[in-house]
């Protein structure tokens, strides 16, 4: 125990320069000479700024924690392929790593996780995941490029930020993290699973694992829901499946009525959405397991809730499958079965799949790994982080409290927002470092965990406005016990 002390006390000790940081962070521009790498431009941001951005996503940033130096950079994957990084490194530096994911198809620089980590105090890097934009149009006829988007990307943003941040303060990172959600969730399970020493602790949120899948339940729910053709032209959808958002409101009220007091509190929240057995009163659509949509309380107007209800075939789907799977631009989904699904897992581009229990060389390496998924998520059903956790405890045999630790968070919509306290310091949305601690805060809990050996038992959950509640890991559940809401096994 005093030894781990020492060594908190030690990682926590702030790291001083020996030379004016402004010289020697724009002196990097000439100085950095790294692997296939070219230093694009490097600026030291002297006040709380917004600045301007690298590519097409968005055009401007926030910068709180300054001062710090930015670094943004290329590096060539392969002679057909490429990342755009930006690397954020405080004056005020606490001596840790921390590797950004992505989202959805995307090709976008999370800034608002460059902001949040730095003001952290970590050194931290985001890339574009190997392409620009929002859309999967760059990974057509370019297998280098899904190569990064399935793999790549997070673990030569690792390597390559890792010799930046070494060179700017003289010596290397003590510990290295990982955060991300969504897609980001599926690069952190990837890179445990593929590059298991490139992190010492990784936090994912509502983790895009076992992406085929994921992509064909998409493809497979819009066909029942009787959605448009990505190519369609009409305005209105009149196919006789087709629910209309209006409805949405009164469905989400009748799947209320029925399950929000099974937790024993009437609060809009379905904490445990599995107990929930719908009766719907004959639309099969309600039936389909594991949806992510009923049983879940979620209405049209949840974030993310349109992309999949909203009356046209999944653009995430529609773009992997043309793009990725199939290598064409115009494709007809009207008649889109479990045949395509086969066809997603059959080809698995750049083994993007990301559904294997073996994290035996991440556990062997001492690495932990944080997750955790909204319990009101459309997008990606928080089934898929338990089917997830099963089968890792399956695979290794072994419980997993010892290195994995998943939260479910009841009320959450896809990685933040919903109903109920769910700031927990994911760093999706700024201000979500509600309380900045290691009880309401995931990635500050992470660090206790790989520099200190303290296992999070819990998250605390906050609303920004004094409301908490004390969320559970898997497979404890959360119980109300008359006053408010405990874990139980
Ligand atoms: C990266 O690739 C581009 C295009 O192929 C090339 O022009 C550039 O010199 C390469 N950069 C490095 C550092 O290898
Ligand atoms: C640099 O490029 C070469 C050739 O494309 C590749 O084999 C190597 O892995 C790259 N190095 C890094 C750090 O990406
Ligand atoms: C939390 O906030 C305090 C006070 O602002 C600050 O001193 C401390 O460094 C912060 N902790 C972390 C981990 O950033
Ligand atoms: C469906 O697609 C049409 C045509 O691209 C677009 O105008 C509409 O906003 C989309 N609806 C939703 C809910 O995304
Ligand atoms: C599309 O191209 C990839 C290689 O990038 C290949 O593996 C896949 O089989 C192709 N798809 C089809 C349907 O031919
Ligand atoms: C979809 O299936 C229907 C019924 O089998 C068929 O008439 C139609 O041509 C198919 N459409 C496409 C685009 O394959
Ligand atoms: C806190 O309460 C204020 C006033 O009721 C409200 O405007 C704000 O949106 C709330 N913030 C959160 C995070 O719920
Ligand atoms: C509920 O749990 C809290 C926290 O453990 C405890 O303080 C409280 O007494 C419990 N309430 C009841 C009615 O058991
Ligand atoms: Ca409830």
């Amino acid at each position: 125990m005093v030894y781990l002390l020492l060594l908190v006390a030690a990682l926590l000790s702030t790291f001083v320069f020996a030379t004016d940081p402004q010289t020697k962070c724009l002196a990097l521009k000439n100085t950095l000479r790294l692997e296939n790498t070219t230093i694009l431009d490097v600026a030291y941001i002297n006040a709380p700024a917004i600045v301007s951005t690298a590519g097409s996503c968005q055009s401007s940033a926030s910068v709180t924690a300054a001062p710090l130096c930015r670094v943004y950079f290329v590096t060539n994957t392969t002679s057909t392929s490429a990342l755009h990084a930006e690397a954020w490194l405080p004056d005020t530096w606490y001596g840790r790593f921390l590797g950004l994911g992505n989202g959805g198809l995307n090709g976008c620089l999370d800034y608002v996780g460059l902001d949040y980590g730095s003001s952290l105090h970590f050194a931290v890097v985001g890339s574009d995941n190997g392409h620009d934009g929002s859309s999967g149009l760059p990974l057509l006829n370019h297998p280098e490029v899904i190569n990064d988007y399935a793999f790549r990307a997070i673990h030569v943003e690792a390597v390559i930020g890792k010799q930046i941040v070494d060179a700017y303060y003289g010596t290397p990172s003590a510990k290295s993290y990982f955060l991300g959600c969504s897609t980001g969730g599926r690069q952190g399970l990837q890179a445990a699973l593929k590059f298991p020493a490139d992190f010492d602790g990784i936090v994912t949120g509502a983790p895009a694992v076992d992406w085929n899948h994921l992509m064909g339940w998409l493809g497979m729910l819009a066909h029942y829901m009787g959605a448009t053709n990505l190519d369609s032209t009409a305005t209105v959808n009149t196919s006789p499946k087709f629910i209309p958002p209006e409805l949405w409101g009164v469905i989400s009220a009748e799947i209320l009525r029925q399950c929000d007091f099974l937790d024993g509190v009437r609060d809009g929240i379905i904490t445990e959405p599995d107990d929930c057995d719908f009766r719907s009163g004959g639309a099969s659509v309600y039936r389909k397991p594991d949806n992510g949509l009923f049983d879940t309380g979620a209405t049209s107007s949840d974030p993310f809730a349109s992309a999949v209800i909203g009356g046209n075939f999944s653009s995430l789907t529609a773009d992997w499958e043309r793009y990725a799977v199939l290598n064409v631009t115009e494709y007809d989904f009207t008649n889109f079965s479990v045949q395509d699904v086969a066809l997603f897992d059959q080809v698995n581009p750049g083994g993007v799949a990301t559904f294997s229990g073996d994290l035996s060389a991440f556990r062997d390496r001492r690495g932990k790994f944080l997750t955790y998924h909204g319990r009101r998520d459309p997008l990606i059903s928080s089934t898929n982080s338990k089917r997830v956790y099963d089968l890792i405890s399956q695979t290794l045999s072994q419980p997993l409290d010892d290195f994995y630790r998943l939260f479910l968070i009841p009320g959450m919509g896809h990685c933040f927002g919903g109903l109920g306290p769910t700031l927990l310091g994911q760093g999706i949305v700024p201000g979500t470092n509600a309380v900045n601690d290691s009880a309401h805060n995931v990635l500050l809990a992470l660090v206790d965990w790989v520099e200190g050996g303290l296992a999070p038992a819990t998250i605390i959950g906050s609303d920004g406005n004094g409301t908490e509640r004390t969320h559970c890991r898997y497979p404890m559940r959360s119980v109300f016990n008359g006053t408010l809401f405990v874990c139980r096994e």
